[in-house]
């Protein structure tokens, strides 16, 4: 039964509501993601099915208000709800980030009414499902200089060009994508699966969270609708306003992935006995035991206080890539001390420890490098962009 750490009763720091919704996804979580995740991993396959459930779980704008089908909850809950679905499986988080971060959230906070109305509620239910492209095959660290353009041709856009690694797009039935208009600003389109020119081949042959459906977005000549402009931003600044709020769910969902593997290890390693004794008994093993326990207290900690800043609206950019960083660097720390601990065992997919660890080496990559994310550090402290 999995027993996830809380060494300094963080806890006590969420509310009754934090706690039942974390309570409603784990058991989701154990009933319907455990038993099938590592056969559709194996089979590099995104368990479907799953989608209009965790929609039913509120997996889906938990942030959105309620009027257009999210839950209205706020931003600590968010944080709670993608640690649950990361322990199940970073593919499944993955799926919540860009549905809700990705895509829900650029539609709230840039579109009209007419298109929050139009794409929310069937988004918040997982009845559509969405995709964000902003990285294209020769831009990813550096989207501003993105090649996919637009032009003005009267009553409609015409959009021409492709963006690749994106999450969910072989089974989207609408993408946020972002894209040059004529004069070089970056702005967002909502694009549809029946457009003609639309098409979204998959990307095989992932060593990393092969549960996720992932591919390209290739327009050719398709024409977009001008109500589907998202009108409210202009600029880079857009797909990185989105880039924030997933950024941060990751920084609590990759705690689900390091408390699977450390709870994992913590029990293998009190019933795996050598030379007589259980191996929790040698100190080798306790040293990787406490740290692990030290670092995922630090992740809570972390976490927890950036969500505090971001439900009052005052977590910087800089902040999150902080949580980000550092903990999807704890995160594949602590699978990769976790896999060891439970020896040949743990390249067993009767374990999730090799799961995790590899999912993490795309978390790790996507939504910023980890590299990306110490320069804009750097450049906070600084003043200086060392990109
Ligand atoms: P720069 O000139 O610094 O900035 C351009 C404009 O954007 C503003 N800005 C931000 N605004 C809000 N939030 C942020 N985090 C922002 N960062 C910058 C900035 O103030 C400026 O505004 P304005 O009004 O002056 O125009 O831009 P740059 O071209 O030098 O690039 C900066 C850099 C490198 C930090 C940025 O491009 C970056 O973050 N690169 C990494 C790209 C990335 O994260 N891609 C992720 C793709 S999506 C994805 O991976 C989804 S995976 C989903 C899943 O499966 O879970
Ligand atoms: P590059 O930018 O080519 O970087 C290669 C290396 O160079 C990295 O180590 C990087 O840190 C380093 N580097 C780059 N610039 C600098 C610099 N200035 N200084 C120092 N080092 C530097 N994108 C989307 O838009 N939507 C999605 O849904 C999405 N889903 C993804 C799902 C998966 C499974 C993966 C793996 C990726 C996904 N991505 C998505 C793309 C992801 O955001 C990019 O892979 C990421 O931003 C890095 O871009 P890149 O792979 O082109 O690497």
């Amino acid at each position: 039964m999995y027993n996830p750490p809380d060494y300094y009763l963080v806890d006590e720091l969420l509310t009754e509501e934090h706690k039942l919704i974390r309570k409603a996804v784990r058991d989701w979580v154990d009933r319907s993601v455990m038993p099938v995740i590592d056969d559709y991993a194996q089979r590099h396959e995104f368990p479907k099915h799953l989608i209009r459930e965790m929609g039913e779980i509120g997996a889906f704008g938990p942030y959105i208000p309620e009027k257009y089908g999210g839950v209205g909850m706020d931003q600590i809950a968010y944080g709670v709800i993608m640690t649950e679905l990361e322990r199940g499986d970073s593919a499944i988080r993955s799926a919540a980030s860009v549905q809700t971060s990705l895509v829900m959230y650029p539609i709230y906070a840039f579109g009209n009414e007419a298109q929050r109305m139009k794409y929310l509620p069937k988004l918040a239910s997982g009845e559509w499902v969405g995709a964000f492209g902003l990285t294209e095959p020769n831009h990813g660290s550096d989207p501003g200089s993105m090649l996919t353009r637009f032009e003005d041709k009267g009553d409609h856009y015409l959009l021409n060009g492709s963006k690749m690694w994106i999450t969910n797009a072989p089974i989207c039935d609408v993408a946020v994508v972002w894209a040059k208009d004529e004069s070089g600003k970056v702005r967002g389109l909502i694009v549809e699966r029946e457009m003609e020119g639309f098409t979204t081949p998959e990307t095989l042959k992932k060593w990393s969270l092969r549960a996720s459906a992932t591919g390209e977005l290739v327009f050719d000549n398709v024409k977009i609708p001008k109500e589907n402009l998202l009108s409210n931003v202009k600029g880079l600044k857009g797909p990185l306003m989105c880039l924030n709020s997933a950024r941060y769910g990751i920084a609590w969902g990759v705690m689900g992935a390091a408390m699977d593997c450390y709870d994992t290890a913590l029990r293998y390693s009190l019933e795996r006995k050598q030379f007589g004794k259980p191996i929790a008994s040698f100190q080798l093993q306790q040293k990787k035991l406490a740290e692990m326990v030290t670092d995922i207290t630090k992740m809570q900690l972390l976490a927890w206080r950036v969500g505090i800043l971001r439900n009052d609206d005052r977590a910087t950019p800089a902040q999150i890539s902080m949580a980000k960083r550092n903990n999807v660097e704890t995160a594949l720390k602590i699978a990769r001390e976790s896999r060891q601990i439970l020896g040949a065992m743990g390249i067993s997919g009767d374990f999730p420890i090799m799961r995790h660890m590899m999912n993490l080496e795309s978390v790790i990559t996507y939504e910023g490098t980890h590299d990306i994310h110490l320069l804009i550090t750097g450049m906070d402290v600084t003043g200086i962009a060392a990109f």
